[in-house]
């Protein structure tokens, strides 16, 4: 079976609990469960992380080229400033897709730019954690066109 890396950036462990008029009371493991849900439905696996750290970001993209399909990515505040997820990104073969939870172009002018847009095959923003299940789905289209 496929399966479709989920990764989260910093401060997203605190999804749920951090800001929730910005980012929602949901948490990262509702997010899972949400994913899981539809990735079954096109028969597809994931595998959601998240970690404060570029660097294991950066390892686990590395990873993705030996064992995952596709990756679905919210870098949180590294979207605005990593190069180096961008080259490890642009290191991996499949589809990429980019998550933001909230409407970063509503918010400060630091936010507007994602480095990671320039890889990513769509971007979602601003549909709340919903966005990562409608990542999934059209993920499942990429892996699978009809
Ligand atoms: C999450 C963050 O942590 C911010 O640093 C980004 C993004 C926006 C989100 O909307 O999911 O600027």
């Amino acid at each position: 079976m496929q399966t479709v890396l989920i990764l989260n950036g910093p401060n997203l462990n605190l999804l749920g609990k951090r800001q929730p008029d910005i980012y929602g009371r949901e948490t990262l493991a509702d997010v899972e469960w949400a994913c899981r849900e539809v990735a079954t439905e096109f028969g597809f696996g994931i595998r959601l992380l998240q970690s404060n750290a570029e660097h294991q970001i950066i390892d686990w993209i590395h990873q993705a080229r030996e064992e995952a399909a596709g990756i679905i990515i919210n870098p949180g505040a590294y979207s605005h400033t990593s190069i180096a997820i961008l080259d490890a990104l642009n290191a991996f073969e499949g589809p990429v897709l980019e998550v933001h939870i909230s409407n970063i172009h509503k918010r400060e002018s630091f936010r507007h730019h994602s480095f990671v847009s320039q890889r990513a095959d769509g971007v979602i923003a601003g549909f709340g954690v919903e966005g990562y299940a409608l990542a999934t789905r059209r993920m499942g289209s990429l892996l699978r066109p009809r």
